[in-house]
């Protein structure tokens, strides 16, 4: 049963200047970036607190982006009747602040006279780049049950991944005694933790924030009342352990970072494993997006293995395999499509726009006739001609130029790009 609601608001940090995910964030901001074919990277938070009672969302971006507009403007409309709402604020310059959001906490701050605007207890404060499925009533009660300042979602992890978070140690009231962001390798053997004996055995000593925190109203004013903090990892948390009670809410569901290509890309081709770590297919955990009201897929000869398909696409591709395809995605004969993210198109081409661009040579929108793709990430709107050729791999090195980039072998064709015929990667 859900715990009774409390006074809360959300603030989802929508992401810097998303340089860790271009090319992907070149033309929109990273809560925007689309995700498993059919949602925005966006959909996961605000499914988390909507999945949680929580009806109340900003969502904080460096820059806004015509299609991060849309879709929050197009998806989370809600009854006149009810107090939901999802707000964008964008860093913005003002006379007090000539300059874009410093780090998580300056984000915060700037945006604070929107806070407090409204009534709220308590504040949730999220990532826009992570994949889980989290109650938040549990932890809002376990913070309030303890009386705490703060309260950060906690999750074991082993040694390799330790360096990249920020790793804590607790007393036995699970309080955090001690913070360290992002510790060098070198220093971990000082930061093990007590964890359980299944966490033990898979290594997974160090106990690690997952930037996901509870502040008391009062307290974030206070906090954010000195303009000399910038982030929330580096600063505010490592400066308020010894002189606030702060709570570890440890966690040990699916959790995983995905603000990087590497992550993002296995994030989404992991969604076709047998039983994705990442449920989509769960009635009391709905991931929400924009419903878009198109035709059912069609298919022509098509070898579909261990992939997902969605709405609106036409497929007559030979072969998809440890895939996931985006809306309205259009695929030719005898294409060979594998452990690949097609993020599919924005818009149909008309049949006389299909026509003029044939009659004028110019390449259709969607993926060509025998065309071969492996290891890649197409972003939307492509128009890839016939027997392309795209082998991504661990062969390849780091690159980018006007229609690819290749990121640890992963290659991202960026949005829009025409690849003309016969081309190799
Ligand atoms: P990181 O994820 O490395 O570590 P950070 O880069 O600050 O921290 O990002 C946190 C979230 O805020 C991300 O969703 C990011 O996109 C967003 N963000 C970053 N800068 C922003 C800005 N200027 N404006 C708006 N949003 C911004 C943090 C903690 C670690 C913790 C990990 C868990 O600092 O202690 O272990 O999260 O992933
Ligand atoms: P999604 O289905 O990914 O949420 P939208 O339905 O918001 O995407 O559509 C994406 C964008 O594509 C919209 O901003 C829309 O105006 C734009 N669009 C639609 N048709 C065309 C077109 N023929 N040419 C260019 N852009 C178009």
């Amino acid at each position: 049963m859900k715990a009774k609601k409390k006074n809360v608001i959300a603030i989802i940090l929508g992401g810097g200047q998303g340089s860790r995910l271009y090319p992907l964030t070149e033309t929109r901001s990273k809560p925007a970036v689309p995700i498993g074919g059919k949602y925005r990277l966006v959909d996961i938070p605000i499914s988390n607190c909507m999945n949680s009672d929580i009806y109340r969302m900003f969502v904080l971006t460096q820059f806004n982006s015509a299609s991060l507009n849309a879709h929050i403007k197009n998806t989370y409309t809600f009854s006149v009747f009810s107090q939901a709402f999802v707000d964008i604020l964008a860093a913005e310059q003002t006379p007090d602040n000539p300059t874009w959001f410093q780090g998580t906490a300056d984000a915060v701050r700037q945006c604070m006279p929107h806070f407090l605007n409204h009534d709220f207890d308590y504040a949730l404060i999220l990532s826009g780049d992570q994949l889980y499925q989290m109650d938040f009533n549990e932890m809002i009660e376990e913070h309030v049950k303890n009386g705490a300042d703060i309260t950060i979602a906690t999750l074991p992890v082993n040694a390799k991944d330790a360096p990249e978070f920020g790793i804590l140690k607790t007393n036995s009231e699970s309080c955090i005694e001690s913070f360290i962001e992002k510790p060098d390798a070198s220093l971990l053997p000082d930061w093990e933790s007590n964890v359980s004996d299944q966490m033990k055995s898979e290594g997974k000593k160090y106990l690690a924030s997952m930037g996901i925190y509870i502040f008391n109203r009062k307290l974030l004013v206070e906090l954010m009342s000195n303009p000399d903090t910038k982030d929330f990892g580096k600063e505010i948390i490592p400066q308020a352990v010894g002189k606030k009670k702060i709570l570890s809410y440890q966690y040990e569901g699916y959790w995983t970072d995905i603000g990087n290509i590497d992550s993002f890309f296995e994030a989404n081709i992991g969604l076709t494993d047998d039983v994705p770590k990442f449920n989509l297919f769960d009635n009391d955990n709905k991931i929400y997006t924009r419903p878009r009201l198109l035709p059912p897929s069609k298919f022509n000869n098509t070898l579909i293995e261990k992939s997902l398909i969605s709405e609106g696409c036409i497929i007559s591709a030979k072969e998809i395999k440890k895939s996931v395809v985006g809306i309205r995605s259009r695929i030719g004969d005898d294409t060979i499509v594998q452990n690949s993210y097609i993020m599919g198109n924005d818009f149909y081409q008309s049949i006389d726009v299909m026509e003029e661009d044939k009659a004028n040579s110019k390449i259709l929108m969607g993926i060509g006739e025998r065309c071969f793709i492996n290891n890649a990430l197409v972003d939307k709107n492509c128009r890839i001609g016939n027997d392309v050729y795209i082998n991504g791999g661990k062969h390849l090195e780091d690159f980018s130029n006007d229609l690819y980039s290749i990121r640890e072998g992963i290659v991202v064709i960026k949005k829009g790009s025409v690849i003309p015929d016969n081309y190799k990667i």
